[in-house]
């Protein structure tokens, strides 16, 4: 096995005295983010975006094999595309073929088969995983951990847009299949996640949800 090549580890250490501190202002940073469904049309850099993206791209991955691909569409004719293609999945989906249970679930959101902010956002950003990657030579190399790997990046990528003070939703229309035509991205690659990213409209209100508090959700063992 070739030997293991290292650099020194740039850890930015903290003071002990502002550790809890910036936790807690971090927490409450991520408390105030909401998933928004109504968009301005406002337009949002496409600096913000990318560093956003590639602070998404810092995030661990199996092997370190980074096997996603953001696609960031600012392109108003291929918005109108993805919002035509998802609001058909979507009426399927809301007129039949969801199971009741589903939409029982979905209910306190307050989510139907319109999807007007696909093309009110300024941008689209549609991460799909790649469940292998390719060798030069054309063969398949497999890919360790991919839903974990995206799963822990889409995370990152919503703090980003957060903390630079940006809304996004996380729209899952299914099956996704058609992003991949719309996106011009190779079989192999799967969207998972189509965020839809700017700011919210003036207007914008959001169901009024709870989140779990500590003793639901964490087990301590001391
Ligand atoms: N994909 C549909 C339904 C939907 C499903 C879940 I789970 C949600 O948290 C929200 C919506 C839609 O986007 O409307």
């Amino acid at each position: 096995m070739a030997a293991l090549k290292t650099i020194p580890l740039a850890f930015a250490g903290i003071p002990e005295s502002d550790m809890l501190g910036r936790a807690r202002d971090f927490r409450a940073l991520m408390t105030r983010r909401r998933t928004v469904r109504d968009f301005s049309d406002r337009p949002v850099p496409r600096e913000l975006i990318e560093q956003a993206v590639m602070t998404a791209a810092t995030a661990p991955s199996g092997a370190n094999q980074q096997p996603w691909t953001f696609v960031c569409i600012g392109d108003q004719a291929i918005k109108e595309r993805i919002r035509a293609a998802a609001e058909a999945e979507e009426r399927a989906f809301y007129e039949g073929g969801a199971p009741e249970e589903w939409l029982e679930a979905l209910a306190p959101l307050g989510t139907d088969a319109e999807k007007p902010f696909l093309e009110i956002a300024p941008w689209l950003i549609v991460i799909f995983a790649q469940r292998y990657g390719l060798k030069e030579d054309g063969s398949r190399r497999k890919h360790y951990y991919v839903p974990e790997s995206v799963g822990i990046a889409t995370g990152l990528l919503i703090a980003s847009l957060h903390n630079a003070g940006l809304a996004a939703l996380t729209h899952t229309p299914s099956p996704m299949g058609f992003l991949n035509e719309i996106c011009g991205r190779p079989e192999h690659e799967k969207a998972v996640i189509l965020l839809v990213a700017g700011y919210p409209a003036e207007t914008a209100e959001v169901p009024d949800i709870r989140r779990k508090g500590a003793d639901e959700l964490i087990v301590w063992k001391e």
